[in-house]
């Protein structure tokens, strides 16, 4: 186990012994979902791995340690400190070496979960190519991170503030794998469906496992991203929906925010102007993700 990071006694064990552990992000807590509810969902969302018989294993920053596992204090303190800040994976060492706080992305939870020999990890929705993109180069590093880290990635497809067509090539080019779960549709985030289709469609958590078996085989280097998508009757109305990303879109614009405070900005926009409409949406895919990336990690360990 690399010296540089910190087990919780439970996941350490269960890593030890080739139980099924789950990885969670920590920017979703802090800048992704409003107080007090965010320490709610996290909460519940470790609540949800241990019911399908799997570990979670939070990921985050605090007093200078790489944490891998957060007891219910220290997932406490990601939901409350003021002065956490969001980090990608080149920012990282930077915040480690400072002894300071820091919530993962979905690009530093990858990279830290499989330094730590995690397979599975459950999101939202990833980040990737920003609908302005072709002024402002704004593109995650979830994307270059995902194309050369081996994880499950399990996710509600990529967030739909995105230029999701775009964000879908850009997978394709650096050899992302995308199956969607139960669907040939690519999910919409808040939205059932983005209005892009996938390739690969799997029906059960064993038929993820399996893939990723081959790919660890064959030594394929990247993600295998399972796109999970909210029920119809559970998605965000979809004129609501297009109204908010558009008023949303051009407050960002006109206070000029820039960078990594695009996406916290637009999620909060929503989760405010819908009155808990987007916040209930976003609740319940992480719950989902939680619950299906549990039931991958249990095939895998089982196979
Ligand atoms: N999914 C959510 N809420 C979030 C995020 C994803 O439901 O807050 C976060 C993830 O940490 C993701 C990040 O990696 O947004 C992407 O930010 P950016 O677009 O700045 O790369
Ligand atoms: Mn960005």
């Amino acid at each position: 186990m690399p010296p540089a990071l910190k087990y919780s006694a439970e996941v350490a064990a269960a890593l030890k012994d080739g139980l099924p552990v789950v990885a969670l992000e920590s920017t979703i807590i802090s800048h992704g979902l409003p107080r007090p509810e965010n320490l709610r969902v996290a909460r519940e969302v470790e609540e949800t791995v241990r019911r399908q018989g799997a570990v979670p294993a939070t990921i985050a920053v605090l007093d200078g340690d790489v944490r891998i596992g957060l007891s219910d204090d220290e997932l406490a303190r990601v939901a409350d400190l003021d002065d956490i800040v969001k980090v990608s994976v080149r920012d990282i060492a930077t915040v480690v070496a400072r002894g300071g706080h820091a919530a993962t992305t979905v690009a530093a939870t990858s990279h830290l979960a499989h330094l730590a020999g995690i397979r599975v990890f459950a999101t939202g929705g990833l980040g990737g190519v920003h609908r302005q993109a072709r002024e402002t180069w704004d593109e995650s590093a979830d994307l270059t991170s995902l194309s050369t880290t081996p994880m499950i990635v399990v996710c509600s497809g990529v967030k739909s503030i995105l230029d999701v067509p775009a964000t879908l090539e850009r997978l394709e080019t650096l050899n992302v794998a995308v199956v969607g779960f139960g669907t040939d549709r690519f999910p919409g985030f808040y939205l059932t469906d983005s209005g892009s289709r996938v390739d690969w469609r799997v029906d059960t958590a064993q038929d993820v496992a399996a893939i990723s078996q081959v790919r660890r085989a064959l030594a394929i280097p990247g993600a295998l991203v399972v796109a999970n998508p909210l029920p119809e009757q559970r998605q965000m109305d979809p004129d609501l929906h297009d109204r908010l990303l558009s008023e949303g879109l051009a407050q960002a614009e006109a206070s000029g925010v820039r960078g990594k405070d695009v996406t916290p900005f637009l999620l909060d926009y929503f989760h405010r102007a819908s009155a808990g409409v987007s916040l209930e949406a976003n609740t319940e895919i992480i719950l989902r993700n939680a619950d299906l990336a549990s039931r991958v990690a249990v095939a895998d360990a089982d196979a």
